[in-house]
């Protein structure tokens, strides 16, 4: 009677690490939100901008950035806008009058991308974007 019983808790135990590792598998690879698999990829670059009176802050500040490296724009406004990533592929996002407005991004080719506020008509960031 000992040896089933034992033999049972093993088997119970040995599926439930099985279930375990199996259902940390997807969840783990999930994760970023993104197409970067990479183990070592680039914390977000986090750059805020304020609109405010019609003044922009940051007046085309300069970043360094990498492929791939995700990109968030805070935004606080207090009129719309449109924010205009120049990369390849391009990103254009509505801004619209509020605190906090987050638009993420990242760019595929290294160079220089400057991001815009065309209602405003100011560039607001230049990323400078390595291989
Ligand atoms: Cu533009």
């Amino acid at each position: 009677m000992a040896p089933l019983w034992h033999r049972c808790a093993l088997a119970l135990l040995g599926g439930l690490l099985v279930a375990g590792c199996a259902a940390a598998d997807p969840e783990h690879t999930a994760e970023p939100g993104n197409s970067v698999t990479a183990p070592d990829a680039p914390a977000a670059l986090v750059v805020e901008v304020r609109i405010a009176g019609g003044q922009v802050t940051p007046a085309d500040q300069r970043f360094d950035a990498k492929v791939g490296q995700p990109v968030e724009i805070v935004v606080d406004s207090d009129a719309e806008d449109e924010l205009h990533v120049h990369a390849a592929p391009q990103h254009t996002f509505a801004v619209t009058p509020g605190a906090g407005q987050r638009f993420r991004f990242s760019v595929d080719v290294p160079g220089r991308v400057e991001v815009e506020l065309h209602h405003a008509d100011r560039t607001v960031v230049t990323l400078l974007v390595r291989a």
